[in-house]
């Protein structure tokens, strides 16, 4: 993996730049829409790659693992061939999933044990099976195996599990270096910074993340329910220590404003389920604010979805037509929502990339940042 940063912006930190992996170019900053279980939901691989143009995205190895399972992968040839998909992907570690949606999970040195949420099977993932199953999904960016702490969380608990995160990060590297990759082309492994809310335990666990010299490194533990502002201020922390050459991935955030200000503070990657689990709930995202298409006061407005027109669904059909779609309950309007809200995020982060390597990026930021921060 190489990264080349091409610009940097003079009023913030923001950085403009291109990874390349062998699944092609990413030029970043970049949003990459979330794949859990080896599809962006709602969207053909034809219009993902055509419409919405991401040059990435990602899939889940926890949702991968349960269902359809590693064997499966394998035998399809990883996951790029098994749903076609040939530019490239993230597989996220399972770290977060596993506290977020599978019940009864018991933290302890060695792995997680937890149960399925699907059937309640029981499980044990390891900084080790986990860097395996990885291998077998074969992403061209796997992700280290950590404990996302909850928000507010208290310092012991936090302070504890953000060694016990750099303890299996040793692991997680020294198992992958047994592990050849499956599939011909090379995998690159991000580690991830945690430690809550406190800044001193960020500090420290970035110098420890910096220390492994990773391609790239990313941020979690945050957009947990923490106010935006202490989110911003541990970003900006970490950012201060991380490797400036290296991408810097923040996961799991988040709303269009969000993106910004991270942007600004020095990130390079983002992915979030926002724009498609929020457009299957009839929640659009616009450059002048959000919009809750299912709204009666949409009942007869017979306007452009978007005038900007970013995505071919923003002309096509009529704000009315999709509210009708969301009040009989029709797939197509899910489909349309998430189209268009994708097509958006990734207009947004490739607005930011043009706007920092004019040099205006600020400005800019200030001014889309009033203007999102609306309801219509
Ligand atoms: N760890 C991992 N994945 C994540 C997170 C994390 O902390 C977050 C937190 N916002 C989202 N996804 N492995």
């Amino acid at each position: 993996m190489q990264f080349k940063l091409e610009g940097k912006d003079e009023q913030s930190k923001a950085r403009a730049g291109t990874i390349t992996l062998d699944h092609g170019v990413v030029e970043t900053p970049i949003f990459m829409p979330v794949g859990t279980v080896g599809t962006v939901k709602g969207v053909h691989q034809k219009e993902l790659a055509e419409e919405i143009n991401p040059d990435i995205i990602l899939g889940n190895t926890y949702h991968l693992y349960l269902r359809p399972q590693t064997q499966i992968l394998e035998k399809a040839g990883g996951l790029h061939k098994f749903m076609n998909w040939d530019r490239n992907i993230l597989t996220d570690s399972g770290g977060y999933q596993v506290y977020s949606l599978s019940a009864n999970r018991k933290i302890k040195e060695e792995g997680v044990k937890f149960k399925s949420h699907i059937d309640g099977s029981t499980h044990f993932f390891t900084p080790e099976n986990v860097m395996e199953i990885q291998r077998t999904i074969g992403a061209d960016i796997i992700m280290a195996f950590d404990e996302c702490t909850p928000y507010p969380c208290e310092y012991n608990y936090a302070k504890r599990s953000m060694h016990m995160t750099h303890r299996w990060l040793d692991r997680c590297i020294s198992h992958l270096e047994k592990l050849p990759v499956k599939y011909g082309y090379n995998q690159t492994f991000f580690p991830i910074v945690q430690g809550s809310t406190y800044k001193d335990l960020r500090k420290q666990s970035a110098e420890y993340i910096a220390s492994v010299g990773a391609d790239g490194n990313a941020i979690g533990g945050l957009s947990v329910g923490e106010p935006a502002e202490e989110m911003y201020e541990m970003t900006e922390v970490v950012t201060a220590i991380l490797p400036e050459d290296k991408p810097r991935y923040l996961m799991g955030v988040g709303t269009p404003i969000n993106i910004l200000e991270n942007i600004a503070l020095g990130i390079d990657m983002f992915d979030c389920v926002m724009p498609t689990r929020n457009g299957r709930n009839g929640m659009l995202f616009t450059a002048n604010g959000t919009i809750n298409i299912k709204n009666k006061k949409w009942e007869d407005n017979f306007s452009e979805i978007d005038e900007m027109g970013i995505t071919w669904v923003d002309t096509a059909y009529s704000k009315a037509y999709l509210r009708h779609l969301f009040t009989v309950n029709e797939m197509l309007g899910r489909q349309i929502a998430t189209i268009h809200n994708l097509g958006f995020y990734l207009w947004l982060v490739r607005e930011a990339r043009k706007h920092i390597l004019a040099g205006d990026f600020a400005s800019w930021k200030n001014t889309m940042v009033r203007n999102m921060d609306k309801r219509l």
